[in-house]
């Protein structure tokens, strides 16, 4: 049958008396302007010919449709909007049956829920990620989901955004079926729909449901929201689809998804999505390909290496734990296996997962068996000296061709490189505790770096599934470098007038999840410690110093694991004490400070400045590349608030409402 094309992204061809329409529009399906008209060109020719019996929708590619086109955000609204083409779908008097080859996702979602029947195929997943974005669905999804999966499901969905996979939406009845061949199935499902009259979700009546159980869920959602509007909304719009109808839940769900759209809230949740997508592109590493990655070595299988390790074995990787001593090898094993245990006791993982992620793991005392490995990465003791001599012995066992990586925080890994006789090959990839948690990874550019080291690192990186960001060699990288920042400040507020217990509320306010005297307390304070005893030689005198933190140290109180810090923590309690208060009063009266009263709003203006100043100079240094590079590091690495957009963004927020 030849093809008939509607837009340049929409056509269409003939198969068993329907009109099988398939959108093709790359990266993602995204509705753009063409791919709605063509949609309804589509319709209209259907309408057009009695011989047509009804229409099949689907995606080209990997994707159905990603949703709306969010770069077309921003920029005046091109006819016919979303919502005018999924009526037309769902009024349609022939039916419409879509056959979900990939991901339908926000609109793409919405578009399926019009459609008279779903059809997934073995790749489907559904979502309406919208409050990720900082908005709700503009479409509909929250007047039709809840119509057609009730509205305790539709609240979760909607309110986390969180997409499901092709069983969970069978299950719910977000799918009516899951087919190899999904557009063979629709066919049949097409003309089975076609005997009888139209199942139009925007007409059914949301299932009743006891309020008790709507509170649980939307307390759930509420309780994730942290101070995010969208959310709260979502859960709204939903709830409002069983109390009014449906023209009415439509209005107000549309008035309410433009106002969000404009909303800062979106602003910054839409600059973080593009520079996640950014992050991984580097300049002049286009054409580099990456080498072949499936053999991991981690040396040191401790808390962080483990973690390491356990990222691997998940991303399918054969993983080689190298330990001093057999029993210490014998320790790593049982660690990987512990942390995969919590891994399927989360649900993220079933049991067979776990047993095929231990039978790729290796564990050994012998150096030399890491002789064939593509990547190896270093997670032992942060010291030089130690990393200097592991590199050294290292570089004389392995093959020529395997990237040797360093996890060290603050070390400076070109000096670890020139342990070998090959320092391109070397590269940082600086993880985050727990590190088969936390989506950060800073990798690390060396002097020496080759160009396809980095893109094999960054590779790697993707496939763990976590976020990597590239940045150039200075003590602490770019997070700790700007934590030091923003710290030392906080330290410098201490002194003039505050004490931690407000420095801290006023930083878990903002919408961190932990202040920063409470995370040094869990961190421990003596690492920091022994690090300003070994820069004391070299600092500048005329400096401002603050001594309360060698106070503190000097007194034992070295955090949680001591059992006090900046705190006290009687039965696990954070508790202000008085003996540091006392110190901290010491401290002012040692310099001759009169303390002031400081409020929230200067401490969290002071502590931004302080992250925004250092970003700023470690963009000038060249250390990180982009802005939303720091943005990322911020959010994934220190608990930013997301729906904030990182400091970065905050900063040119505030220079654009000034001008
Ligand atoms: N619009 C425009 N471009 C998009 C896009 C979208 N919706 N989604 C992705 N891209 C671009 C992305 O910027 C990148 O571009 C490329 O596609 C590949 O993306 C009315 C309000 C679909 C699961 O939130 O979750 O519908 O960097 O690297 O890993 O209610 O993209 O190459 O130039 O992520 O294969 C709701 C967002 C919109 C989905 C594919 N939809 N996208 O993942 O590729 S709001 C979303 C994703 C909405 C309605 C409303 C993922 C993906 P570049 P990628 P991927």
């Amino acid at each position: 049958m030849p093809e008939i094309r509607f837009s340049q992204s929409v056509s269409a061809r003939r198969e068993q008396g329907a009109l099988v329409v398939t959108i093709d529009n790359p990266p993602v399906n995204a509705l753009s302007a063409h791919v709605r008209s063509g949609l309804m060109a589509a319709l209209d020719h259907a309408t057009d010919l009695p011989t047509i019996t009804g229409l099949v929708i689907t995606g080209a590619g990997s994707t159905f449709i990603g949703g709306a086109d969010i770069k077309e955000f921003g920029k005046p609204p091109m006819e016919p909007m979303l919502p005018e083409v999924i009526d037309r779908i769902e009024t349609f008097e022939k039916p419409v049956v879509c056959s979900v080859n990939g991901s339908a996702l926000g609109g793409g979602c919405e578009v399926a829920l019009a459609c008279h029947g779903r059809i997934a195929g073995e790749k489907a997943a559904f979502g309406l990620p919208e409050v990720k974005l900082g908005i709700v669905p503009g479409a509909g999804g929250t007047q039709r989901l809840p119509r057609l999966i009730g509205t305790i499901a539709a609240i979760d969905l909607i309110g986390t955004g969180r997409t499901v996979n092709v069983s969970e939406a069978v299950a719910l009845g977000l799918a009516d079926g899951t087919a190899a061949d999904p557009v063979a199935a629709a066919l049949t499902l097409l003309r089975e729909l076609g005997a009888k009259p139209l199942r139009r979700t925007g007409l059914m009546a949301v299932p009743t449901v006891d309020a008790a159980a709507v509170s649980a869920a939307e307390a759930k959602v509420l309780a994730r929201a942290r101070g995010q509007s969208a959310p709260v909304e979502a859960v709204r719009l939903v709830k409002a689809a069983g109390q009014v109808d449906l023209k009415q839940g439509l209005a107000e769900e549309r008035c309410t998804f433009l106002r969000l759209r404009d909303s800062v809230e979106s602003a910054a949740l839409l600059h973080v999505f593009f520079a996640e997508r950014a992050a991984g592109k580097i300049e002049g590493l286009e054409t580099v390909s990456p080498r072949r990655i499936e053999t991991v070595a981690v040396v040191g299988a401790g808390l962080m290496g483990a973690g390491i390790a356990v990222s691997a074995l998940i991303s399918g990787c054969r993983v080689i734990a190298l330990e001093q001593t057999k029993e210490a090898a014998a320790g790593a094993r049982d660690r990987i296996a512990e942390t995969l245990d919590k891994t399927v006791r989360s649900g993220r993982m079933g049991q067979d997962g776990r047993d095929d992620c231990l039978a790729r793991l290796q564990t050994t005392a012998e150096a030399a068996d890491l002789a064939t490995v593509d990547l190896v990465i270093e997670a032992v003791f942060d010291d030089l000296q130690v990393k200097m001599d592991l590199f050294r012995r290292l570089d004389g066992i392995l093959a020529p061709g395997t990237i040797l990586a360093t996890n060290t925080s603050y070390l400076d890994p070109d000096v670890i490189a020139a342990a070998t006789t090959d320092p391109t090959r070397v590269v940082g990839l600086h993880f985050f505790s727990p590190a088969n948690v936390m989506r950060l990874v800073e990798v690390v550019d060396c002097a020496k770096t080759a160009p396809d080291v980095l893109a094999s690192a960054l590779a790697f990186v993707k496939r763990l599934g976590k976020l990597p960001v590239v940045c150039g060699v200075t003590e602490g990288f770019i997070g700790n470098r700007i934590f030091s920042a923003y710290r030392r400040e906080a330290e410098l507020m201490l002194e003039d007038g505050a004490v931690p217990d407000e420095i801290d509320a006023a930083f878990e306010a903002y919408g961190f999840p932990m202040g920063i005297f409470a995370v040094n307390d869990m961190a421990g304070l003596e690492i920091a410690w022994a690090r300003r005893k070994r820069q004391a030689a070299t600092r500048d005198p005329a400096a401002r110093y603050v001594e309360i933190a060698d106070r503190l140290c000097e007194a034992g109180r070295l955090g949680r694991k001591s059992g006090r810090g900046w705190y006290a923590y009687p039965n696990g309690e954070r508790t202000v004490d008085p003996e540091v208060t006392a110190m901290i009063k010491a401290a002012r009266a040692a310099k001759n400070i009169t303390p002031r009263a400081i409020t929230a709003e200067e401490i969290m203006g002071r502590l931004l400045k302080a992250m925004v100043d250092e970003g700023t100079a470690l963009l000038a240094e060249g250390i990180a590349a982009r802005p939303g590079d720091i943005d990322l590091v911020m959010i994934n690495g220190y608990g930013f608030p997301a729906h904030k957009g990182g400091p970065m963004f905050t900063a040119q927020q505030g220079k654009d409402l000034k001008s």
